[in-house]
């Protein structure tokens, strides 16, 4: 039986987070979250080799066939900043993210996006460079030095709204990964920043249980 035939579902009623994954993918970043709410999850794990996240099940899901998706009381989120950032409002126990009305907000909101934006194409195209470069005006991201300058700025003193947040599991995922795949250079910054979020508990618990499916 496929995994998307699986007889447990997340009804409208039901907490129970449905987690669509495969640990080789950025569907990490949305297991390190779930760690984090400490919300009910079940993992319905996708294999590559048999295209499961190519299927007309789970294009219902993602149309773009693609991992992270959850389905949370009947509905699909996918792209994982916002699987990170619905997360923290769904499970407001856990404080991943400060209060609408907190200042705050929009620091959060803000290098949430810029993870998502620039971040994420500014290391695609360093790493897969561009035969016809375009002009950094644009570029939503700019140049890859401004962005990682900004990167920079943004964790240099530690979680970046100063308290840990939803914004920093999807930071501190794409510096990790930047910086194992060598698009990104260590620097003090980063290296003091992902010690600080990775030493989480619920990081720790991550890693031991993707490493368990891998
Ligand atoms: N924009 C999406 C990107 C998701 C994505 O590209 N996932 C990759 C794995 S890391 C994938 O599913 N690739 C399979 C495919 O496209 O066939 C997000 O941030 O969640």
């Amino acid at each position: 039986m496929s995994v998307l035939d699986s007889s447990s579902t997340s009804t409208a009623n039901s907490d129970k987070v449905l987690f669509y994954y495969n640990p080789m993918s950025r569907g990490r970043i949305v297991h390190w979250m779930l760690e984090e709410t400490g919300a009910e999850y079940e993992i319905k794990l996708l294999a590559w080799e048999k295209k499961e996240h190519k299927s007309p099940e789970f294009l219902k899901i993602n149309p773009m066939g693609k991992i992270p998706a959850i389905v949370h009381k009947s509905v699909a989120v996918t792209e994982a900043a916002a699987i990170c950032t619905y997360l923290a409002d769904a499970f407001p126990k856990a404080g991943l993210a400060p209060a609408v009305d907190d200042p705050a907000r929009g620091t959060y909101y803000r290098w949430l996006f810029f993870a998502a934006s620039c971040i994420e194409p500014a290391m695609m195209d360093r790493k897969f460079p561009r035969t016809d470069p375009v002009a950094a005006s644009h570029l939503g991201y700019g140049s890859y030095d401004d962005t990682v300058n900004a990167m920079e700025q943004a964790v240099s003193k530690g979680f970046i709204t100063g308290k840990f947040s939803a914004a920093d599991v999807y930071m501190s995922s794409q510096i990790g990964w930047c910086m194992m795949n060598k698009d990104l250079e260590p620097r003090p910054a980063f290296e003091k920043y992902q010690k600080l979020c990775t030493e989480r508990p619920a990081f720790q618990r991550f890693l031991q249980k993707a490493g368990s499916l891998s």
